[in-house]
């Protein structure tokens, strides 16, 4: 067998070049050299009169090889290679199926026709890798399909179907077939006048200021933080001009954003999404999933059959009364006409998946059941009664899972006779929409167990990050850390509003007290009045501010006020706030002070790095890039600074650490030095270094 990336195969007239680079056949450095030689040999060979240029494996080009980012160009570049291909004096046909992204859809551009199975898909995804398509896309992509289409497909990223790519003008045909007898009939249609052919860099891009004003105005609104959005719009913008002229400045614009902290950001999160499912349990043979037990029929277990049911899985939901269970059904049902409008699904599919639901009162319907769900109020007795009963319940080999969000899963296990059966299934709210999963390992699960739970995530479509057992798992444990920092300054001087506005400049879709407000501020109230009798005597309360806002009823959006007020869709001041401020300072003895917005950042991303290293250190996540894709995942972190650990490399361990000295000056029991960070800071060593080969 030949390991060559790209071969050329000659049939009567027509050369048929294929390219073959597992997985996605990313257009790395050998594919390029590939294509080149490949056009070389067709011209040397002199008999060709059309050419189809097509992939084997899963999809057509997938894109440029993102590996190859940030190390020294290795010519030739993909922009020459594409323009190589449209200045070929022989027509090519690019024939496409699975998903021609990025570079890919560049390379099909540069061809002289595109024909599509109905399958395939296009994109120009760059944007949400912090940079912009760079092999021509930004100006053959208006040429094809006007100026407000390409703008659309390379903002949004967007998969675009077959059927619409051709409305679009981005492909020209659509085929059924195999794809290599779909590219050589597509080469003969060519030569016999059938399929039209020309250069895209002949097509003139209709003028549109109106679309470029309307995009450069909304990327400005929308990602106030980001620089490659705007970067698009500029470079669509020469699309309107010469097209040689156009190529630099898209050019330029490209190689403004590939060294961008932001673009390393998004690369580590699109990498480290895929990272997380490099588990030890990974040989291991997942069990078959077909039928799901949810027990409860609040919002997190509602949440989490409409996303099973969604998934094609049958779901057998429980609740105490035919009250709550009625409530749990019209949950779903709502949820799954919500996804519905949002163009999820269609009707007929709404329906069926309302076929596959079952609702009963009654434990014993769960016999049959091949995992349960337990999505239940969050007190341990109640969750080790309904363990004990499913134990009992379920067939043998069924899988038994709590959703709990922070409770001890060794304690769940073993009321059951089989711990090695129970694991966490952690969703987020809510949990048909959020796709974080922790997947959450007890000292007795059994590897196939967690095999399962990652491959009911992927049916799922949702991320699974493997985590540990302790208080909170990954997320909410870090979270229950930093929220004190987040405590702490408001109860020092910073008002809730500004450390809110800090964190958003920083770049959090909302800041804390938002969240809070969202979430319901009874959950944090509760959870503090639990974990009262463990707090350490030497440990500063910071919960008192909030405390009384949960006492006066003020849970935020729920009940109309919390730290701001609600009306309609309106969100104002609350201007009761201040007065629990200052009588709350006041009981607490602190002397209010003023933080500057980058302090307040820097107390609270400190916070939330150091609790992030020591769920590193002690194996609760298994490498820092976990906890990186819960919190981007879960958490609102933004993308493109990569996840809390990502961001601390751009600080350094020495400098957090003596960040994390000068605030022990205040309060040395809160503010410790983790020991992993200490190491770290002496080795010079990165999170980075920690994530490679594990
Ligand atoms: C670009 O094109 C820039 C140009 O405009 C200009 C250049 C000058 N490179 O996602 P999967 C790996 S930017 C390297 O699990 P799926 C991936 O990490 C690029 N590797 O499969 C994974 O590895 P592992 C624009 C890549 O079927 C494996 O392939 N293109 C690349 O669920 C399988 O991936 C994009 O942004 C790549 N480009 O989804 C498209 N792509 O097995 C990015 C994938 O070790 N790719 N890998 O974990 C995707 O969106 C999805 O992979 C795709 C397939 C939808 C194609």
């Amino acid at each position: 067998m030949s390991d060559k990336k790209v071969s050329v195969e000659f049939v009567e007239d027509v050369a048929l070049i294929c390219i073959d680079n597992p997985p996605v056949n990313a257009s790395g450095v050998a594919v390029r050299q590939g294509l080149v030689a490949a056009l070389s040999e067709i011209k040397e060979a002199g008999r060709t009169k059309a050419i189809g240029l097509y992939c084997a494996g899963r999809t057509f080009v997938a894109g440029a090889d993102i590996t190859e980012f940030g190390k020294p160009p290795l010519e030739p570049l993909l922009p020459d290679v594409c323009n190589n291909l449209e200045d070929f004096e022989t027509p090519i046909v690019a024939v496409i199926h699975g998903t021609a992204m990025g570079g890919g859809l560049e390379t099909a551009m540069g061809c002289h026709a595109r024909v599509a199975v109905p399958t395939a898909k296009v994109g120009l995804p760059e944007v949400l890798l912090g940079v912009l398509p760079g092999a021509g896309g930004t100006q053959r992509a208006p040429r094809l399909s006007g100026i407000p289409n390409a703008l659309d497909l390379i903002l949004s990223g967007r998969h675009v179907p077959a059927k619409e790519a051709l409305e679009m003008g981005l492909i020209d045909r659509i085929e059924e077939g195999s794809i290599r007898e779909v590219a050589l009939a597509a080469a003969r249609d060519v030569i016999l006048g059938k399929l039209p052919t020309r250069r895209t860099c002949d097509l003139v891009t209709p003028r549109d200021d109106a679309a470029l004003e309307a995009a450069m105005a909304m990327v400005q609104k929308k990602h106030p933080h980001l620089i490659s959005p705007q970067k698009c719009v500029e470079a669509v913008a020469a699309s309107v001009g010469d097209f040689k002229q156009g190529l630099a400045t898209e050019r330029a614009a490209f190689m403004a954003c590939l060294p961008s902290a932001q673009s390393k950001g998004l690369i580590h999160a699109f990498f480290g999404e895929r990272a997380v499912a490099n588990i030890p349990e990974k040989k291991a043979q997942a069990r078959h999933v077909a039928a799901l037990g949810v027990i409860g029929g609040g919002t997190m277990g509602s949440g989490i059959a409409t996303s099973a049911l969604m998934a094609g899985l049958s779901v057998t939901l429980i609740e105490v009364t035919q009250e709550a269970l009625d409530r749990g059904v019209a949950t779903i049902s709502a949820n799954l006409d919500g996804a519905v409008k949002r163009g999820k699904m269609s009707d007929a599919k709404r329906d069926a998946a309302l076929g596959r639901l079952t609702a009963s009162t009654d434990m014993m319907t769960l016999a049959d059941a091949d995992l349960v769900i337990e999505a239940v109020f969050e007190k341990m007795e109640i969750k080790k009664d309904i363990f004990a009963k499913l134990d009992g319940i379920c067939k043998e080999g069924a899988i038994l899972a709590s959703n709990t969000s922070y409770l001890d899963i060794n304690e769940i296990a073993a009321v059951t006779k089989r711990p090695a059966d129970v694991l966490g299934l952690h969703f987020f709210s809510p949990a048909h929409i959020m796709k974080l999963l922790e997947v959450v390992v007890g000292t007795q699960t059994a590897p196939e167990v967690v095999a399962t739970g990652f491959a009911l995530a992927k049916t799922m479509r949702k991320v699974a990050v493997r985590a540990g057992v302790c208080d909170g798992f990954i997320g909410n444990r870090i979270l229950g850390h930093y929220l004190k920092a987040g405590s702490y300054l408001v109860l020092d001087g910073a008002h809730p509003y500004q450390v809110d506005k800090a964190l958003e400049r920083f770049g959090f879709a909302m800041g804390p007290h938002r969240v809070g407000d969202l979430a319901g501020l009874d959950i944090g109230y509760m959870t503090r009045k639990r974990l009262a009798p463990t707090r350490p005597t030497e440990e500063r309360y910071g919960g008192a501010i909030a405390d009384q806002l949960s006492e006066n009823g003020w849970n935020g959006r729920k009940t109309g006020k919390g730290y701001y007020v609600y009306d309609g869709r309106e969100t104002h001041e609350n201007p009761d706030l201040n007065v629990i401020l200052d009588a709350e300072r006041t009981k607490a003895g602190c002397a209010p002070r003023t933080f500057s917005d980058d302090d307040i950042v820097d107390r609270y991303m400190t916070a939330m790095i150091s609790e992030a290293a020591r769920v590193v250190e002690d194996g609760i996540a298994l490498r820092p890039v976990d906890v990186d894709v819960v919190f981007l995942m879960g958490y609102g972190f933004p993308r493109f600074r990569g996840g809390p650990l990502h961001y601390a490399d751009s600080i350094g361990a020495a400098a957090l650490v003596e960040r994390i000295e000068s605030y022990a000056k205040e309060d040395a029991h809160y503010w410790q030095v983790p020991a992993l960070l200490q190491q770290m800071a002496e080795s010079g060593s990165t999170f980075a270094d920690m994530n490679k080969g594990r």
